[in-house]
């Protein structure tokens, strides 16, 4: 259980070239865009108002940059090891060399939290802008066949919608995107580059034309009271907040799944990495301050599509179908993203031994783990038509918060266990910063709902299950080691 795979093994491994192995073909570049890309997205478009009516008010500026302190710390941790370990897999990889096949197998079940269930949230979000957009134009999709059971929704025209039977817009994007990552990474790269540099550009527009119609009242008071509930405003509902929006952030470590696919990881990854997560920060909180400048925070209560209702204030209206398009199309890169991280963590997985070989099956003219992604867009499909985007969102920061946690430690471990491995970039002021980014990463999680808590508690139990029944069975590194000692 407690079996580490050498640094040199796992470099090994990812040089493998040949039929049956990932391709490296993308650029500095490409992977700082992959960042981006990931990272805006549903967390700003639509929980930056969700948190401000419920938890944090104007201050969920104030979550932002709290929810970046975290992300900042443990991004650093991530740019070492991706730099160390440049192949597929991230935190699952990194923490099979640091601390052992268990804990690896805990945090490769655990990003399926982040990666697909992300998706699947950022699906959702995406369905309720591409209502509103219809709508503009006069066209009444069923709300029916757009809303999931449990969801209580705001449409257009103002109706509220109290459950309805399937998302299927949610589940008609998962199905598109998946096909399209299936034909490889290059082309869907290439999309990607040109799908970032529109939602840079549409939230640049938001900020500029929003400034000036922001009515300073909507800004009184900065901090609403404390209701007596933890979670609802005060100084720890901009804690909440913080771990609302840190949903917002996830994204950048996602560049590190492809670090095997990279031309250049030693560069590359710390620059994807640390250049993403800084640009997106600024972008952040200029957003959020307009916003919530723009509508008064109680306002966006149950508004899954805050951006649009904040930019119809200012005036603009010839623009603001223009924006809602941009927003649907900037959505389909951190779809790209996730459902590219999720099918590379399970094919490493697979590679290891831990899940079936069907997981790591190369398509023989793509290139790609077809099976996987196929495998993923039918498992997404079902949590984006069914289930609402706030308990999605919960959970994406809860499972991705417990990643980084780990990696956090990782680090500590790595230094002690091997301290003269080559490092193309090393975290600064260890033990410092992965020390503070475990603890903010866990106050983070201590201040997400119980029922977080519960199902993050109850799907890790599951993988546990798995665990003893799979994957220890089958584990290469621990055939490896019975043959040897044999
Ligand atoms: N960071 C991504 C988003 O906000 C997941 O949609």
């Amino acid at each position: 259980m407690f079996h580490k795979k050498s640094v040199e093994q796992l470099l090994l491994e990812a040089g493998a070239s040949g039929k049956g192995s990932l391709k490296r073909s993308l650029s500095t570049f490409n992977l700082v865009a992959l960042g981006v890309g990931a990272i805006i997205g549903a967390g700003l478009f639509s929980l930056t108002g969700i948190a401000a009516a419920e938890n944090a008010g104007p201050a969920i500026t104030i979550s932002f940059i709290l929810a970046a302190v975290a992300c900042a710390f443990s991004g650093l941790c991530y740019a070492e090891f991706s730099s160390m370990i440049p192949v597929s897999g991230s935190a699952y990889t990194y923490s099979y060399a640091t601390m052992g096949e268990f804990v690896a197998w805990i945090i490769g079940w655990d990003l399926v939290l982040e990666y697909a269930l992300g998706a699947a949230a950022v699906s959702v979000s995406w369905s309720r802008y591409l209502l509103e957009i219809l709508h503009k134009y006069n066209i009444n999709f069923p709300h029916q066949l757009a809303v999931s059971p449990w969801e209580t929704v705001r449409l257009g025209d103002g109706t509220i919608v109290n459950g309805g039977i399937i998302n299927l817009p949610a589940v008609l994007i998962i199905m598109l995107l998946s096909v399209v990552l299936l034909r490889g990474s290059k082309e869907s790269a290439m999309v990607n580059n040109v799908l970032v540099i529109i939602k840079i550009g549409v939230v640049i527009l938001f900020i500029t034309l929003g400034w000036s119609h922001i009515n300073p009242a909507n800004y009184i008071p900065y901090i609403p009271e404390n209701t007596g509930k933890f979670e609802n405003f005060g100084w720890t509902g901009i804690s909440t907040g913080a771990a609302v929006v840190f949903f917002a952030f996830i994204g950048f470590d996602a560049v590190s799944t492809a670090a095997q696919e990279a031309k250049n990881p030693q560069k590359g990854m710390p620059v994807g990495i640390l250049g993403s997560l800084a640009v997106c920060t600024v972008l952040y909180v200029l957003f959020a301050h307009v916003m919530t400048g723009l509508v008064n925070y109680k306002d966006f209560l149950g508004d899954a599509k805050p951006a649009a209702t904040a930019f119809a204030k200012t005036g603009y209206d010839f623009l603001q179908n223009g924006l809602i398009i941009a927003i649907l199309a900037g959505y389909t890169s951190v779809l790209l993203v996730m459902l590219l991280g999720q099918s590379r963590v399970f094919y490493t997985m697979s590679k290891d031994g831990l899940l079936p070989r069907f997981f790591s099956d190369i398509h023989h003219k793509f290139s790609t783990p077809w099976k996987t992604n196929l495998f993923f867009m039918l498992f997404i499909s079902v949590f984006a038509g069914f289930v609402p985007v706030a308990d999605l969102g919960h959970m994406v920061s809860i499972g991705t918060l417990f990643a980084f946690s780990l990696v956090c430690i990782g680090i500590l471990i790595m230094r002690k266990t091997l301290p003269h491995a080559k490092r193309p970039f090393k975290t600064p002021l260890v033990p410092f910063v992965p020390v503070a980014g475990l603890l903010v990463c866990l106050y983070l999680m201590y201040s997400l709902p119980v029922e977080s808590w519960i199902r993050l508690l109850i799907w890790m139990l599951g993988g546990v299950v798995i665990y003893f029944l799979y994957g220890r069975r089958n584990s290469k590194l621990h055939n490896v080691r019975d043959d040897s000692v044999v």
